[in-house]
């Protein structure tokens, strides 16, 4: 199995792309895809979060993050059946592949709500190092609510991928400030951003009193690098048998 076979194997074309999402994958660096989850999917996801939420108490999100003001879960690749399509769904694939142009795998599956009155962080890139002319790096968010300018939604300053010397946000006197290029990601439940995450990028302030902001963080990377969670420390005996070949090699999991 290589990229190539488990791309095909999974129906991730770049035909499923449109020149619009390329073009913003290449110039802005994100992308949205409206309503690729379905109502029913959408639902699962959202009752799988708070049972996990519930049942993992204050250890949730331990394996990757935890994050004052914020609800996280880690480690979702093992948490769920209804998690399965989403690190193989074909188009979010199709437009990682496009970001990332070589051997990919995932590098780590989590969730994030930012609390009511939280959930501010400071604009950064997932890639530390020199920009090389590659990226390395693809993160995908999967929107379970609808993401709002007042509800904590994510914002991205379009472009910084392409900084030539360095992708740091050092040169920034205040990371934590709005950014005068930043745009927010304001979408519907059901959409999912997919963005090269060489991107600054941050979640905002969640200014409402009730409103969630569940999402996914469906990260990606070359083959090469260290996975944010090692797939092999974490996979269960019943995921391993339940999902197929090409999923595994996306996990890096496979034996072959
Ligand atoms: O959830 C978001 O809006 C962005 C989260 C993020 O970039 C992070 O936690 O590093």
């Amino acid at each position: 199995m290589d990229t190539q076979q488990a791309l095909s194997d999974l129906g991730a074309g770049s035909d499923l792309l449109t020149q619009q999402n390329r073009d913003e994958l290449d110039e802005k660096g994100y992308t949205v895809l409206l309503g690729l989850i379905d109502d029913q999917w959408l639902e699962a996801l959202r009752t799988q979060f708070e049972e996990l939420c519930d049942k993992e108490g204050s250890r949730a999100g331990l394996e990757v993050h935890q994050e004052y003001g914020a609800r996280r879960l880690a480690d979702l690749v093992n948490k769920g059946e209804m998690f399965d399509t989403v690190y193989t769904n074909p188009t979010v694939l199709a437009a990682v592949y496009h970001v990332i142009g070589k051997d990919l795998k995932l590098g780590s599956l989590n969730a994030r709500d930012a609390l009511p009155g939280e959930g501010l962080q400071r604009l950064h890139p997932d890639w530390d190092g020199v920009y090389d002319g590659r990226f390395h790096v693809c993160n995908s968010i999967w929107l379970l609510d609808d993401f709002t300018e007042e509800n904590g939604c994510t914002r991205l300053v379009p472009g910084t991928h392409l900084v030539s010397a360095t992708n740091s946000t050092a040169v920034l006197t205040d990371p934590m400030a709005p950014h005068p290029q930043e745009e927010y990601l304001i979408a519907p439940a059901g959409s999912v951003a997919v963005f090269n995450s060489h991107v600054w990028h941050g979640g905002t302030l969640n200014r409402t009193t009730d409103a969630k902001r569940r999402a996914l963080h469906c990260y990606f990377m070359g083959r090469e690098h260290e996975q944010q969670l090692n797939q092999r420390d974490y996979i269960t005996h019943e995921t391993w048998m339940r999902i197929s070949r090409a999923a595994r090699y996306i996990l890096d999991v496979d034996l072959d």
